[in-house]
């Protein structure tokens, strides 16, 4: 198999819209029916997406961050991949 490929994801979004729940389901395969205010999670999951094994670096954030300053989408676009996750 060819070398692993590394990709960081942040997952940004309103609060309480899914973004935890959506992660958890994709890394756990977990479905989470509470409601756990998020300050900041960091999860890694390894996979293979054809045929390579990828390594996924993914920040689940508060939902308050996009506020900040600076933050803003476009930043994201040119420098990474995002989700965005709206309801
Ligand atoms: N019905 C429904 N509830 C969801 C869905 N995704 C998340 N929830 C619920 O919405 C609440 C907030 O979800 P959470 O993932 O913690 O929101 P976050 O603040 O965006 O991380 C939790 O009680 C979840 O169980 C969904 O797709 N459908
Ligand atoms: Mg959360």
């Amino acid at each position: 198999m060819p070398e692993k490929s590394k990709y960081k994801i942040v997952v940004l979004g309103d609060v309480g819209c899914g973004k935890s729940a959506l992660v958890k389901r994709f890394v756990r395969n977990e479905i989470v029916r509470t409601y756990d205010p998020t300050i900041e999670d960091k999860y890694v999951k390894k996979m293979e997406f054809r045929g390579n094994l990828v390594e996924l670096e993914i920040v689940d954030t508060s939902g308050k961050v996009c506020r900040f300053r600076g933050f803003g989408l476009g930043n994201l676009k040119k420098n990474g991949n995002y989700w965005r996750i709206s309801s």
